[in-house]
C-alpha cells in the first residue's frame, strides 16, 4: 500500500485547498418569546435560550431556518422559566440569576459570564461556514488551558493541541495516536483552567465534527460538516459540576444490573456448546468467580442474527439454562447486518414492513458483512426499534439478560468502511442522509435494544453492551473500546480512553482485557488483569487464532495471581456498586481522572497513568514489562496503601515498589469502605463488612448502597443507602434510607492506621 510509504509524504501530495470561509455577519432581526430569542443574520439565522443558571444553548443554521429540533443525544433541554431579556442598539441581554449571555449584533458575537467572570467568548469569525455546507465557530481559549473529554479517543487525557475529529469507524488496526476517529462519537469537551474557570461544549451535531485546539494559538475551533451550529455550552464550577450539567442534558448512566459487574469472560468465539460448557467447568474448577460468558458470532447459523446454529450450538436453551443455574450469564453478539436471504424470516419481515435503510428512491442498502449481502435496520424509525427489540425474545425466551452489540458504526467491507452516504434514515417522518445520521446509527441501535430487552424482560434491568455511539450513549449501554491489541501501549491507553469517556458521561466503559488482538503474554495478563478489577466493566476478550487468554492457560503463578484480583473486584464490588448508584444520581463518572477531583492542582492535569476509583480509591497500575517500581503522584492529604497499610502524605511523587502479584493501590484517609465477603459471583449472597481507614483531623465517613441487584423496585424504594461516620475514637453511626433490608454487619468496623 503506498500511502504507508514514503510516497504518502511527495511534495505533490499537498492539496489546494479552496476553502472559502464565509462569516455569518450581523444581527439583522431579533424576536423574544418569553423564553428564546430567535433572530436573522446577515447570513443565516439563530436562537439562543438558557436552560438554567449554568447551561446556555446557542444555534446557528447558515443556510436555513433553525430549530429547536437536536438529536437523539439530547433529554433535557428547555428553557428556564423566567429569563430576563433585554435589547439596546447595540446588544442583546439575556440574565438568569447569576448567569449572563450578551449578543454584540454587528458583527454577530456571545459573550457568557457567571456571577460576573466571563468563561465563554465567541472569537472572530465567531460563526461562519463555507460553500461545502462546513459550519463553524470559534471561541477564546488560554493556550495551554487542558482539555478534557471528548468520549473514545486515543492519545493521552489532555486533548490540548490536538485536532479532533468524530466519525465512528471501525478500526482494527491501528490504534495508536493519529488514529483520531474511533468507535465512538462524542462532541462535547471540557476546558479547563485550573484554580479559574471550567466550560464545558457540546456541540450536538451527528456529522463528522471537528474540535480544533491545534490550529490557534488563543482560541479553539469547533466544526460540522453539514447542519447547524448546535451548541449547549456550560459554565460550571469545576470539570465535575460540568458533567453533572452535560449528563442534566444527555442523561445519566442507568444502575445496571449487578452481574453485569462482575467478571466477565469472552473469546472470538468459543465455538460448540462443549466449549462453553468447558470454560465454565475450568472456572469452577480452579475456583474462579465468573458472572458471564459470551458467545461471539460463531453460535449463529451462517452469521444469521437470531438464530442458533443448529451443528454447534444444538440445545441453546439447554446450555444457557444450565450455566444460569450455575449463576453465570450468557450475553450473545448482535450485528445490525441482516442476511439478504429470501427464506430468512427477519430478512423478509424487515422488506416486507420497511424496516431497514434505503436509498431516497426507496430501495434497499445492501452492504457486506459477516453473512454476505446484508440490509441494515433503519433503527431511526420507531417501528423498526419495536421489531427489534421484540425480536430478542428470541434470547430472553432461553434465560439472556444481555447483548452485545458489534459492528454498528455501522462496518462495512468495503472502502469507506461504511454505508452509501446517500442511504437514508427516516426519524418517524424526518428524512436524514447517511452523511447526517452516520455517527448516529450505534445510538439507535443501542436504544432499540435496551428498551427491547426492558420490554422482553418484565421489570428487570438489562445489559447492552455496544462498540459505536453517539453523545447519550450512557443512557442505553455500556460501552468497550472495541479492537484493542495485547500490547503494553494499549493497556495503557486505555485509562486515559475510559477517564475521557467517563468526562464525556460514559461511566459504565472497559477494554477487552489482555487485549483482543495479537498473544497476550502471562505477564500482560496478570497486569491487564490487576487494572480491569477496577474499572467499571471487566471483561477479558480474545481474536480468533490468537493465543487463548483465560486465567489459567499460562502457568500456575499467573492463575494465582489473576484469580487473586477477579477476587478482589468481587471483594470491592459493594464500594463499585455505591459508585454506579451516585452516578445514576449525579453522572460523575465511577473512574474518575486526578484532575476532576483536585481540579486546582496543576499536577494532575497531564495524569494519564493512574486514576481514581470513586474518590477514595487511587490506583497506579504498572504499564511496563518487567517493571516492578513506578512513580506515583499523591494528591493532597493522607493516602493508605491498600497492601501494607502505610501512609503516604500527598503533594508530591513517590518512588512505589510493587512485585508482579501487586498493583499499587491507595485509600484517601478518612474513607469508609464497604466490602464483600468472598463469592463464586454476583448471585451468591454476599456480606458486607466496613473498613475505616484513621484520619487524625477528622471523622471517617462511608457510603453504601445496596438493593436486590436486578429490578427496577429500588426506583419504588426498595433499596438501602447507607451512610457510616466513624469517629476518631471508634464509635459508629448509621444512617439509612429506603425499605430494603441492608446486609452490613454494623458491629464489624475495623479501623486501620490507629
Ligand atoms: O473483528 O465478532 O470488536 O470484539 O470479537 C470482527 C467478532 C468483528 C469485532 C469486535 C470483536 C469481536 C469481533 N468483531
Amino acid at each position: 500500500m503506498l500511502e504507508h510509504t514514503s510516497y504518502a509524504i511527495l511534495p505533490s501530495n499537498i492539496e489546494e485547498t479552496d476553502e472559502t470561509l464565509h462569516e455569518a455577519g450581523a444581527v439583522e432581526s431579533v424576536k423574544w418569546d418569553g423564553d428564546v430569542i430567535e433572530g436573522t443574520l446577515t447570513e443565516g439565522t439563530f436562537l439562543v435560550y438558557l436552560l438554567d443558571e449554568k447551561t446556555l444553548r446557542f444555534s446557528v443554521h447558515p443556510f436555513e431556518k433553525v430549530s429547536r429540533n437536536r438529536t437523539l443525544a439530547v433529554e433535557n433541554d428547555e428553557p428556564a422559566p423566567g429569563t430576563e431579556f433585554s435589547e439596546t442598539a447595540t446588544h442583546i441581554c439575556l440574565r438568569y440569576k447569576g448567569m449572563k449571555v450578551t449578543i454584540g449584533k454587528d458583527p454577530f458575537s456571545l459573550t457568557a459570564e457567571r456571577h460576573g467572570e466571563t468563561m465563554f467568548k465567541t472569537s472572530e469569525p465567531a460563526i461562519a461556514f463555507d460553500k461545502h455546507k462546513r459550519v463553524l465557530c470559534t471561541f477564546e481559549k488560554e493556550f495551554d488551558a487542558p482539555v478534557y473529554g471528548l468520549g473514545e479517543k486515543s492519545g493521552f487525557i489532555n486533548k490540548n493541541g490536538e485536532n479532533i475529529t468524530n466519525w465512528n469507524t471501525d478500526v482494527f488496526a491501528p490504534h495508536n495516536k493519529d488514529t483520531v476517529e474511533l468507535y465512538q462519537s462524542i462532541p462535547f469537551a471540557i476546558i479547563h483552567e485550573p484554580g479559574k474557570t471550567t466550560t464545558g461544549v457540546f456541540l450536538d451535531n451527528s456529522h463528522r465534527t471537528e474540535f480544533d485546539m491545534q490550529t490557534f494559538r488563543n482560541r479553539m475551533k469547533i466544526a460540522a460538516e453539514g447542519g447547524k451550529l448546535n451548541t449547549y455550552i456550560i459554565l460550571a464550577e469545576d470539570i465535575k459540576d460540568t458533567v453533572r450539567a452535560y449528563t442534566a442534558i444527555t442523561g445519566t448512566t442507568p444502575l445496571p444490573p449487578r452481574w453485569s459487574l462482575g467478571y466477565h469472560q469472552s473469546r472470538y468465539s468459543y465455538r460448540s456448546e462443549e466449549e462453553v460448557r468447558a470454560v465454565a467447568e475450568a472456572f469452577d474448577t480452579y475456583d474462579i468467580p465468573l458472572d458471564c460468558l459470551f458467545l461471539d458470532i460463531h453460535y449463529m447459523d451462517d452469521y444469521k442474527v437470531f438464530t442458533f446454529d443448529k451443528d454447534r450450538f444444538p440445545h441453546a436453551s439447554g446450555l444457557i439454562k444450565d450455566l444460569n443455574q450455575q449463576g453465570i450469564d450468557v450475553v450473545p453478539i448482535v450485528d445490525p447486518g441482516v442476511k439478504k436471504d429470501v427464506e430468512y424470516p427477519v430478512y423478509r419481515d424487515g422488506v416486507e414492513q420497511g424496516l431497514f435503510s434505503t436509498y431516497i428512491d426507496g430501495s434497499i442498502y445492501y452492504g457486506e458483512v459477516w453473512p454476505g449481502l446484508s440490509a441494515f435496520p433503519d433503527f431511526f424509525q420507531s417501528k423498526t426499534q419495536k421489531w427489534w427489540g421484540h425480536l430478542h425474545t428470541f434470547y430472553t425466551e432461553k434465560g439472556v439478560r444481555g447483548i452485545w452489540n458489534d459492528m454498528n458504526e455501522p462496518s462495512v467491507f468495503n472502502e469507506t468502511k461504511t454505508m452509501d452516504l446517500e442511504v437514508m434514515h427516516n426519524q418517524d417522518g424526518n428524512l436524514i442522509s447517511h452523511r447526517e445520521g452516520h455517527n448516529l446509527y450505534g445510538l439507535y441501535m443501542s436504544k432499540a435494544t435496551y428498551e427491547g430487552l426492558q420490554a422482553c424482560l418484565p421489570n428487570t434491568r438489562p445489559f447492552s453492551l455496544t462498540r459505536a455511539g453517539y453523545a447519550g450513549v450512557q443512557r442505553y449501554s455500556a460501552v468497550w473500546t472495541g479492537d484493542n491489541r495485547s500490547h503494553w501501549e494499549h493497556l495503557e491507553m486505555s485509562l486515559p480512553m475510559i477517564m475521557n469517556l467517563g468526562m464525556s458521561g460514559v461511566a459504565f466503559s472497559g477494554a477487552d482485557v489482555g487485549g483482543f488482538a495479537s498473544d497476550c503474554s502471562s505477564e500482560l495478563l496478570v497486569r491487564w488483569t490487576q487494572v480491569g478489577a477496577f474499572l467499571p466493566y471487566f471483561r477479558n476478550h480474545s481474536v480468533q487464532d490468537s493465543i487463548y487468554q483465560e486465567p489459567w492457560v499460562f502457568d500456575e503463578q499467573t492463575l494465582r495471581i489473576v484469580k487473586k484480583y477477579i477476587q478482589l473486584r468481587y471483594t470491592f464490588l459493594p464500594y463499585v456498586y455505591t459508585l454506579f448508584h451516585e452516578t445514576e444520581q449525579s453522572g460523575v463518572p465511577v473512574v474518575r481522572s486526578l484532575v476532576m477531583e483536585y481540579p486546582d492542582d496543576r499536577k494532575t492535569m497531564d495524569i494519564s497513568d493512574q486514576f481514581l476509583l470513586g474518590k477514595d480509591i487511587m490506583v497506579a497500575p504498572l504499564l511496563r514489562p518487567g517493571q516492578t517500581h513506578r512513580a506515583v503522584y499523591f494528591p493532597e492529604g493522607t493516602w493508605y496503601d491498600w497492601w501494607s497499610g502505610e501512609t503516604i502524605e500527598g503533594g508530591h511523587y513517590q518512588l512505589v515498589h510493587a512485585a508482579l502479584d501487586t498493583i499499587p493501590v491507595f485509600v484517601r484517609a478518612g474513607t469508609v469502605l464497604p466490602l464483600g465477603s468472598d463469592v463464586r459471583n454476583t448471585k451468591e449472597n454476599q456480606h458486607v463488612r466496613l473498613i475505616a481507614f484513621y484520619d487524625n483531623e477528622r471523622q471517617m465517613s462511608g457510603r453504601l448502597y445496596e438493593d436486590d441487584h436486578i429490578s427496577y423496585n429500588y426506583r419504588a424504594g426498595e433499596y438501602a443507602l447507607t451512610d457510616i461516620v466513624v469517629s476518631p475514637d471508634g464509635d459508629v453511626t448509621i444512617s439509612k434510607q429506603g425499605n430494603f433490608e441492608s446486609n452490613l454487619v454494623e458491629s464489624d468496623v475495623k479501623i486501620i492506621g490507629k
